[in-house]
């Protein structure tokens, strides 16, 4: 590993009874945003930069950034994005963390033309679910789609749930600056909720109608543009009435929900008054608050926000069953994170449920229980 990526102490080490996870620790360490991309998309990616074939600003920006490979962190992270076994597994040894569920890194296949996209979606599931059957006890995956083909995502759905064990779906953002409120996107949803797998809503940088002012100051990124888009996202999802349509769907937001725990009393405030005074024709009524859909349809991460008192919030005002432990390998690899996460003012049974128990629910990973080994 790049040493300037560490700092502090190791957290692998731990207690000395009676274990699920290593060292001895009562609980395992799941980390639920992880990327991972096959080199043939990379090498796509590479391509596209170079022939100047698709010039959506935002990808230039993200992937032009990666791909030149001119710094630590950029050669880092795209050496460590197509490994999915020693470096890796070293990594997360070093780390302590004992699982990973795995997903697409943005943009994923999202840029690529329909046909291309499938058939990108089709080899990164073949990939990861060979790793996954390689390394069943420290991997789990979630399905990557092309959602620019709506039906053959829901489509892909289904065998990454049916026939690959997959524990959910990637979508890692906009699709050419199409949300997924879009009704022509909606087959996804069908999809998810009727295998009741959960939709991890990743961010990546925000369209070319968004990311001017961001760009313009380099915010567009993963500093703050992706959670100004991703958040949008949810928003947009909230108050197109799509979870009055899909009630059983479940969304997985990183990054504690792309800063909308704090908005709660104003979305809902704001959301009534907008409503009450039809002032949009794209705001109609629905069933419940916006805060009620976060609390009741989502599930937030803390992904890049190793920051007791925002993950201490986010608990309070969402609940803590909500709130799931993630690391963000390799963009943010930093073990000393993972003792920030042992070091919140929590019990062992909180902790758990953090690191294990919550994402064991809401991806329905089986994993050993500490007591029987089952
Ligand atoms: C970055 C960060 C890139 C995250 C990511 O995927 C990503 C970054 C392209 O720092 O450029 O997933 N992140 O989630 O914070
Ligand atoms: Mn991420």
């Amino acid at each position: 590993m790049a040493p300037d990526m560490l700092s502090g102490e190791s957290p692998g080490s731990g207690g000395s009874e009676g274990s699920p996870g290593s060292a001895g620790r009562q609980y395992l360490r799941i980390a639920t945003e992880e990327a991972f991309a096959p080199p043939e998309l990379i090498a796509t990616w590479r391509a596209m930069i170079e022939n100047g074939s698709y010039d959506d600003p935002g990808f230039v920006s993200l992937v032009g950034f990666y791909t030149a490979g001119k710094t630590e962190r950029s050669k880092f992270v795209f050496d460590r994005l197509q490994d999915l076994g020693e470096e890796r597994l070293a990594d997360m040894d070093a780390a302590g963390i004992d699982r990973q569920v795995v997903s697409l890194t943005a943009p994923g296949t999202q840029v690529l033309s329909r046909a291309d996209g499938v058939a990108m979606a089709t080899l990164a599931n073949d990939r990861l679910a060979d790793a996954c059957r390689r390394y069943p006890d420290r991997f789990s995956g979630l399905t990557a789609i092309a959602p620019q083909d709506p039906n053959a995502a829901a489509k892909e759905i289904e065998r990454g749930h049916d026939e690959l064990g997959f524990n959910g779906v990637i979508v890692n953002a906009h699709t050419n600056g199409r949300y997924l409120d879009d009704p022509a996107f909606w087959p996804i949803f069908e999809a998810a909720e009727a295998l009741e797998t959960p939709i991890y809503l990743h961010p990546s940088t925000p369209p070319r109608a968004m990311i001017g002012p961001l760009l313009e100051a380099g915010l567009d990124g993963a500093i703050y543009g992706f959670a100004v888009d991703t958040g949008m996202h949810v928003l947009r999802i909230i108050t197109a009435g799509v979870f009055d349509r899909f009630p059983g769907l479940r969304l997985v937001v990183g990054h504690l929900g792309e800063a909308l725990p704090f908005w709660l009393y104003r979305l809902d405030y704001m959301h009534a008054a907008t409503v009450r005074a039809q002032r949009y024709e794209s705001m109609k009524p629905i069933q419940r608050k916006p805060s009620e859909y976060l609390r009741d349809n989502v599930w937030v991460t803390t992904s890049g926000m190793a920051w007791a008192p925002a993950i201490m919030f986010c608990r309070d005002v969402l609940g803590p069953d909500r709130v799931l432990y993630a690391m963000d390998y390799p963009y943010q690899y930093a073990p000393a994170e993972v003792t920030t996460h042992e070091s919140l003012p929590m019990t062992t049974a909180a902790k758990a449920d953090l690191f294990q128990h919550n994402a064991e629910r809401v991806f329905g990973l089986r994993t050993r229980d500490a007591a029987t080994g089952q």
